[in-house]
Order: structure tokens, then sequence, then C-alpha cells
């Protein structure tokens, strides 16, 4: 009798222990908990963590300020240091631009603005500035890791950036959150802004109205990101269904002609949906994932110990 007690036991703990199983291995990897790297500006300065684990990494970059500002981080090339930098900077500013890579920057931000992106960062001296106004800059350190347990995001839309045009912008993308994936594959620093066209607006009428006040337009700013020749990043664009273009304002680096008058302008239609894709959400939780798993294991155990005892007995 105790005997069949105990294997009934067993039985019922092996079904348990097998559920727990399912449930642990169903809920989604996306669900992991994400620290995010915040890198801000206010008025008393840049702040930024003293140091960050290299790899796929999530920054937000905000201005806490009253005043618009350009925010911006590169890394220091190999062999350059705060003090070289800081050396080149007094005897050239025009010189400091061959000094670094790996820029990235969310462009323009009004008071109270903030842009989330992924990136891959990759370990050394990197530098926070002020574009707008510039000043010395911040410097923090990346270290060599594995990330802050960022997953790569699944894009909705992969846009290469050249010298002058955007390459893979899709004709068509779907409302809602749309993760952008971003390569630089030009030789100077390139941006994706995106406004939204005024009904019956054209590309043409838009671009005359930002020539006009220089870049002063009433039209719905989207959002976008700016990353230097060779670096790549993730970011989330929220649309509605309507009109959009896309332009880069940079002036290029020989005659100062913003890219856009040089080709660097794309328009899409935004269809009524659900966006496919967005990045990982933050801020979700696994304590779920690891308490399900953490039953299964007490099922294995009591379930190994209660198969001892009911070996004793025979
Ligand atoms: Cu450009």
């Amino acid at each position: 009798m105790i005997n069949h007690t105990i294997f009934t036991i067993r039985r019922l703990l092996a079904v348990a222990c097998a559920v727990f199983i399912l449930l642990g291995l169903w809920i989604p990897v996306d669900a992991a908990p994400r620290l995010v790297t915040a890198i801000g500006i206010s008025a008393t300065g840049i702040t930024v963590p003293d140091e960050i684990v290299g790899g796929l990494t999530t920054i937000t970059m905000s201005n806490s300020d009253q005043a618009p500002h350009i925010l911006g981080i590169a890394r220091l090339k190999d062999g350059e240091t705060p003090e070289s930098f800081g050396a080149a900077a007094a005897a050239n500013p025009d010189a400091i631009f061959a000094l670094f890579d790996d820029v990235y920057s969310p462009g323009f931000q009004l008071p109270g603005g903030s842009s989330t992106f992924i990136a891959d960062l990759q370990p050394g001296i990197w530098l926070a500035t002020d574009i707008l106004v510039p000043g010395p800059p911040s410097f923090f350190t990346v270290t060599e890791g594995l990330g802050d347990g960022t997953a790569e995001p699944k894009e909705s839309a992969a846009i290469q950036f050249v010298d002058f045009g955007f390459g893979g912008l899709p004709s068509s993308m779907t409302a809602g959150k749309n993760t952008l994936k971003l390569s630089n594959r030009g030789t100077q620093n390139h941006e994706l802004f995106v406004y939204k066209l005024e009904e019956g607006q054209s590309a043409q009428d838009f671009i005359a109205l930002a020539v006009e006040s220089e870049g002063n337009v009433p039209n719905e700013f989207i959002g976008g990101m700016a990353a230097g020749p060779g670096s790549e990043l993730w970011t989330d664009l929220t649309f509605t269904p309507g009109n959009y273009i896309a332009v880069c304002n940079i002036p290029d680096v020989a005659t100062g002609t913003p890219h856009v008058a040089l080709g660097m302008v794309g328009t899409f239609a935004v269809a009524e949906g659900t966006a496919p894709a967005t990045m990982p959400t933050t801020g979700a939780d696994t304590s779920f994932g690891l308490m399900v798993m953490g039953w299964a294991a007490v099922c294995l155990l009591v379930g190994l110990t209660l198969r001892a005892a009911y070996l004793r007995t025979r």
C-alpha cells in the first residue's frame, strides 16, 4: 500500500516536472531583464558611466537641460589618450576628427528629448561631447565583454548609409514600432532623421521648406540616429499611417553642402497594421521563468528521493 502511494506520488511529480520544464522552455528569451546605459546632458554638463562592458549594449541618450543639445559618443583610436586628444584639440580643433571612430549620436535633442539605441560597443577609451556647444569631452572606458545581456534585435528594415544615399530604405512600412538597423558603409558621418510629411506635401516641398527655414520645419519629427563610418546600430521608430521623409542633414566634409542636397533623401509610406518586429523590450522580468525552472528542479529532487525510498522498501 505504501509502495503504491509512493509510486502514485512519483508519477504526479514526473508530470509536474515535465509541465514546469515545458513552461520554462516556452518563456521567451527576450524577456531577459536589461540594463540600460544612461548618457545624459544637463545644465551641469555631461553624465557618463565610468565604465561600460563592451559588446551589444542598450544606450539611452537624453537631454534634461532647458536648451537643445547634440550629444555624441565616439571611440578614441587605439593609442590615443584623453591627454593626446586634448593636446591635438588645443593645437588644431579640425584635426580631432582623425583621432576617433565608432561615432553614435541621436542628433539634435530638444529639452526633455531622449533616444534609445543598441550597438556593439568596442573596447577602448570613449568620449562623450556636445556637438552643438563643444566643450571639454567626458571620457569613459569600454571594457572587453559580452555586453549587458541585450539580444541582437530582429529589425523590420536594414538601411545602409552610403555617400550619399540610403540603401535598403523600404518603400513602405507598417504602423507601430519598427526596429531599424542602420549601418554606415560610407566614408563620412551620416544620419537618418525621419519627418512625417503633411497631407499633399511632396519631398521637394519639404526640402525647399527645410532649406528656407534652415531646418526649422513644422513637420512632426519622428526620430533617428547618426552613425560614423563603419558603425552599426538598431533603433526603434514609431509610425502612424501616412507619408514620411528620411534625410541626412550632415554637411559634406569637402563642400559643407548638407547631404540631403547631394541625394541623401528618401520617402516611404506607412500602412495600417502592426509592425512585425521591435527591439527587445526593456524592464521585463525573468523571475517567473526562473521560479518555474526552480520548481521543476524541486520536483525532480523529490521524485529521485522517493524513488530511492521505494527501491529500499523492495
Ligand atoms: Cu549623410
